[in-house]
């Protein structure tokens, strides 16, 4: 079996290095030929765990091998980014370019599978792209086999944790039919742990949508709970640990905004299909992407009564930023709600602004000079303002007593 996977980002080439480490010869396909003559040097352009090792072996036992154009293989797996546009309407344009990319290529037997988020229906609707490039083949319908197999199976694997997650996870198959479903198993079951449990392609498309929602609608619930004790002088996060004594209570942790690529944009993608019935999604969505804007307006109400007990001018006022990255203990800055407030303060505050984030060397370009990156001692010793954004590990080690600031806007809860 020849594997080509399409999509050589943070999923496509994990699960293309775990099929070829486990000895199947595997095709990565990738439009960006930077990201291709790297990994054909055994390297990687993304940051993951234990990810280096695995593809670098690959690359040497020749079972990986990455290029810009499809070739004929027996399964293709296709992982590319589905954004939204403006309006959050899904964006299929890389899954049409990957299907119309792939289809020259395709032949009878061969398994297609699709695991990026997408909205419902997109897989009949890869399934339709491909039969109208390849008029000579037969493609399945629901109810209905053909000559080609095409299934929907989401990735469901943490950032940070993708290459354990990757194997123990179970996994949704969702077929255009159950012979569909059966063969895109077979494939998972080349590496995969966890269990394959078989679906429809629509009920697949909408169990990864799920998932995220899911998530965001409970961030957005402590997110809402946050702004309500701040109103009331009640400590949300000794609230939450009480509630969650409750035997069936289990409230997540509020922060500065929800980030990163999937639990920010997926429920979108419900929204869209369906505005009439999905008040909640979007509402929770709307909680979480205020909640920047909340935090900025809390380090300015600091500021005012830093200036009024201090006497001194705002530009005399050093700010200081705990944490860019979208979640605790990665160094992935994209989508980051931390780094919306970092910047926020950056352009608005006339004193220092200073930024500590041991997982970066220096700040990113969009900071310009208004920011400069510092280290926990400095900042804990000569800030004005503390903001904590992101609980980092090393941020929860901090010595209580070194945290002499009376004004700190803690989005976290770890300095309490
Ligand atoms: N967050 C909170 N409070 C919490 C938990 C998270 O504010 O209690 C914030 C994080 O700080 C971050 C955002 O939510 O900004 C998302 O972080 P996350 O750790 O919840 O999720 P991701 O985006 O790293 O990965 C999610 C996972 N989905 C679920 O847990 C349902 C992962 O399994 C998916 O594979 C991934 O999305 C994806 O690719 O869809």
């Amino acid at each position: 079996t020849t594997i080509s996977v399409i999509g050589l980002g943070y999923i496509g080439l994990p699960t293309a290095a775990v099929f070829a480490s486990r000895g199947k010869k595997v095709i990565g396909v990738d439009i960006n030929s930077h990201a291709v003559d790297t990994i054909n040097r055994g390297n990687i352009h993304i940051v993951e765990p234990e990810l280096g090792d695995v593809v670098r072996e690959a690359v040497q036992q020749g079972n990986l091998r990455a290029t810009t154009r499809p070739e004929a293989a027996d399964a293709f797996l296709i992982a590319v980014p589905t954004p939204f546009v403006d309006d959050h309407q899904p964006d299929l344009r890389y899954v049409q370019a990957a299907a119309l990319a792939i289809a020259p290529v395709l032949k009878a037997g061969d398994l297609v599978i699709l695991e990026s988020t997408s909205p419902v229906g997109a897989t009949e609707q890869m399934t339709q792209w491909l039969a109208d490039a390849r008029p000579d083949l037969r493609f399945p319908q629901p109810g209905n086999d053909g000559d080609v197999f095409i299934a929907y199976c989401p990735e469901r694997v943490l950032p940070g944790k993708v290459m354990i997650e990757l194997l123990e996870n179970d996994r949704v198959i969702g077929g255009i039919t159950p012979a569909c479903s059966a063969r895109a198993s077979e494939l998972y079951r080349i590496f995969l742990q966890g269990e394959c449990v078989e679906t429809n392609a629509r009920t697949a498309e909408m169990c990864k949508l799920t998932e995220n929602s899911f998530r965001d609608v409970n961030i957005a619930f402590a997110n809402e709970l946050s702004l309500i004790c701040a109103e009331q002088g009640i400590d949300v996060w000794e609230l939450i640990a009480l509630a969650n004594r409750h035997p069936r209570v289990n409230i997540l942790q509020p922060g500065p905004g929800v980030g990163g690529h999937c639990i920010a944009v997926d429920p979108w993608f419900i929204v869209a299909q369906n505005p009439q019935q999905a008040r909640l999604i979007r509402t929770a969505r709307e909680v979480n992407d205020a909640k920047p804007g909340w935090v900025l307006d809390r380090v300015k109400q600091s500021l005012a009564e830093c200036l009024t007990a201090s006497g001194k001018r705002a530009s005399d006022i050093t700010i200081a930023c705990f944490g860019l990255a979208f979640k605790p203990n990665i160094d992935d800055l994209r989508e980051s709600p931390a780094m919306t407030v970092a910047q926020r303060i950056a352009e608005w505050h006339s004193g220092s602004t200073w930024v500590v984030e041991p997982h970066i060397a220096e700040l990113p370009s969009r900071f310009a000079d208004r920011a400069t990156l510092v280290a926990t001692p400095e900042a804990l010793q000569h800030a004005d303002i503390l903001v904590m954004l992101v609980d980092h590990a090393q941020f929860r080690a901090i010595d209580g007593s070194q945290v002499t600031q009376p004004w700190i806007v803690d989005t976290k809860g770890v300095w309490r």
